[in-house]
């Protein structure tokens, strides 16, 4: 049962950050007891393997959700913030720096995460970059697993060519999408909902089965909406024995050297491929 504390999380983030942040932080009205066991449960996530194509990737069983999206739009980082672990998944300042599907468990290899490699990054020779786009394609088109998508949009550049492309893939599979307008607090309210407003409106048009949130893992926006989401989706049941305790919910930490240096797309264009191919 999801059942709403109608308690407001001010009081407790009062004593918060480490970083500067010129704004007030962010917090949902109402949390729910839901929100709260999913967020500690996303805490239990650990790495399972990272595979360069689908055929390699862990068995098809079970369920998982998929976070995609631009490179440099905030997918890793929003799972190290989901999960509150600040290097599960490897986060950049680079633009290109997950180059493979990274699967992460959530206390159970049959309930998963999955971080895929951004796309747009121009710097990738483009003989990669059609290899890549096939391989994606590949695991958007035929894992069985995959319950939906997390699609992650910078709020300042939504619906680019590649999100709409990944839109009408999981149009045509009918996979549910959830949108995270991310890095919510480069923008005042104001604008953010004005984007989130314009952003839903457009994805109506397009007839899909999706929700749309703003998101920032800087100051945690968002965070116990999409744990929610996450935990929905991934068969994840309340525990009815453990106590409603609000105090359980991570805390925000974000390092002062996590700082972003802001990349616009024709700096993405630009910018050298330096990025060692290992593992993530
Ligand atoms: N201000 C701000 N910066 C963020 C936020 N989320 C991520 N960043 C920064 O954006 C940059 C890219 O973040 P990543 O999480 O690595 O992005 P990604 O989508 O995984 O990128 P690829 O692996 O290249 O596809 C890093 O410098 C992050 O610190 C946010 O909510 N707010
Ligand atoms: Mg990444």
């Amino acid at each position: 049962m999801h059942r709403s504390s109608g308690k407001s999380r001010n009081s407790k983030t009062s004593s918060a950050p480490k970083q500067k942040i010129s704004y007030e932080k962010k917090v949902d009205s109402a949390i729910t007891e839901y929100a709260v066991q999913s967020l500690n449960w996303l805490r239990r996530a650990e790495f399972l393997m990272s595979a360069p194509k689908l055929n390699l990737c862990v068995e098809d069983t079970g369920y998982e959700i998929a976070f995609a999206g631009r490179s440099n739009a905030g997918k890793s980082s929003a799972i190290n913030a989901l999960t509150n672990q600040k290097q599960l998944a490897r986060a950049s300042k680079k633009p290109g720096r997950t180059q493979m599907i990274n699967f992460f468990s959530l206390g159970n290899p049959n309930q998963r995460l999955v971080d895929l490699p951004g796309y747009g990054y121009a710097a990738v020779p483009e003989a990669m970059k059609i290899v890549w786009q096939k391989e994606l394609e590949n695991y958007l088109i035929h894992r069985q697993s995959l319950q939906g998508l997390v699609l992650l949009m910078d709020i300042r550049h939504p619906l680019q060519h590649f999100d709409v492309m990944m839109l009408e893939w999981a149009y045509s599979r009918k996979l549910f999408v959830h949108v995270l307008l991310t890095k919510s607090d480069k923008l005042n309210r104001g604008p953010a909902n004005k984007a989130l407003l314009e952003v839903k409106n457009a994805l109506k048009k397009m007839k899909l089965d999706f929700s749309i949130q703003l998101f920032s893992s800087l100051n945690k926006q968002g965070l116990e909406e999409l744990a929610s989401i996450m935990g929905g989706r991934l068969n994840f049941t309340l525990d009815q024995n453990v106590q409603f305790d609000l105090d359980a919910i991570p805390e925000m930490s974000l390092e002062d050297d996590a700082e972003e240096v802001d990349f616009e797309d024709s700096e993405i264009e630009n910018i050298q491929d330096e990025t060692p191919n290992e593992a993530q």
